[in-house]
């Protein structure tokens, strides 16, 4: 009934009293597809407020993927083995493709890939507080793979049914290749788990230093999370943080049994009544320092970040140079 171009009219304010009628009905249009589950595409109108919770969902996801790349950047030149470091190599690249990914994805949202570096750029925009930890040893590496990445498997699997759709597109390839990550990171921990006392213990050392990051990585409990109410309505978030924190709990436990490491948590236990695990206190105190730039490496990476793009401000040049010539050529060719 209602078009779009009925809401964005070329020039001028549509005639007084019909903004709002408007306004109700495609609303009620955006809500019909969000409760039938089906998918808001970028043409489609949709409430302000659901775009800009996209973009800063969306933007931060990008963020936290190729900032994500740094903790095990620094560890490529440094593998044990030509198998690993082609394993290690090949997995950053795809960190980086996903962060590529989701740019374009809140592109089409409306805000520039520009924008969006900017905010990373000058400390503004927020990217995951797991990146914020040192990776001390090669065991980092493996447990990385295994506990970071799963724990994003487990937060990024519902959003692959999220509500806009080139979001949910994007996460079902991400998700794909964080399988054979949090895979190649499990088996290289088997691996060191049948070696030396050292190299179990440096695994051991490694999993006491990221478990607790890794749950905070959910986001804040249900009853301080100001976004989910609205996230869950618009279909955009689709299980809470709780919820995906104690899923990962139990799917983890019987892992940790199996590679034979201890979960630093003296109150992990497996609660019958409730059919799941009981586990200790998180510090959220040290998990809203790191979000707000005070963890152990927040300065680091964001320098390390800010330091590649400076570097490669020539790259972006010699490229925008070339598609002019390109696009020169091409006009001189039709003319
Ligand atoms: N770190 O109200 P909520 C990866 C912020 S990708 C920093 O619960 P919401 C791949 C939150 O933004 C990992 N900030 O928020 C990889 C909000 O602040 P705001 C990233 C956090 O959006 C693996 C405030 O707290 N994944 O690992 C964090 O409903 C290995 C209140 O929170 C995604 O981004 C945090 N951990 O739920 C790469 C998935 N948690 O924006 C390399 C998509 C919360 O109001 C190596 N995102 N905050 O200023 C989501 O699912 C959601 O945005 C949540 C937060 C669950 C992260």
């Amino acid at each position: 009934m209602y078009t779009q171009s009925f809401n964005v009219p070329d020039g001028g304010q549509p005639a007084p009293g019909l903004q709002p009628v408007a306004d109700a009905a495609l609303q009620a249009q955006f809500d019909a597809v969000v409760d039938a589950d089906g998918k808001i595409e970028p043409r489609d109108w949709m409430p302000e407020a659901y775009r800009k919770t996209l973009v800063r969902q969306i933007s931060q996801h990008a963020h936290s993927e190729i900032v994500g790349m740094l903790p095990e950047g620094n560890w490529i030149s440094r593998a044990p083995s030509l198998k690993r470091k082609a394993i290690l190599l090949a997995k950053v690249q795809d960190e980086g493709g996903h962060g590529l990914y989701l740019y374009s994805a809140a592109e089409t949202l409306g805000t520039s890939r520009d924008q969006m570096f900017e905010a990373l750029h000058s400390g503004k925009a927020k990217y995951s507080s797991i990146f914020n930890y040192p990776t001390l040893t090669w065991a980092d590496v493996g447990v990385i793979g295994w506990l970071v990445d799963g724990a994003a498997i487990m937060n990024q699997i519902p959003l692959c049914r999220c509500s806009y759709g080139p979001y949910a597109r994007a996460m079902i390839r991400v998700c794909k290749e964080e399988s054979f990550h949090q895979r190649q990171g499990y088996e290289a921990l088997l691996t060191m788990m049948q070696g030396t006392a050292e190299q179990k213990a440096m695994v051991q050392d490694a999993v006491n230093r990221w478990w607790w990051p890794v749950l905070a990585m959910f986001g804040p409990p249900d009853d301080n999370s100001p976004n989910s109410v609205q996230g869950m309505r618009w279909g955009i978030k689709r299980i809470s943080n709780d919820a995906l924190r104690q899923k990962f709990v139990d799917a983890t436990v019987p892992q940790a049994e199996v590679l034979g490491i201890t979960l630093p948590d003296p109150d992990l236990k497996w609660n019958e009544a409730k059919g799941g695990h009981d586990f200790g206190a998180i510090d959220w105190d040290d998990f809203w320092a790191v979000v707000n730039g005070n963890g152990p490496c927040n300065k680091e990476r964001l320098a390390t970040r800010v330091k590649a793009w400076d570097d490669g401000a020539w790259v972006r040049e010699a490229a925008l140079a070339h598609a002019r010539k390109e696009q020169q050529r091409t006009m001189k060719e039709a003319a």
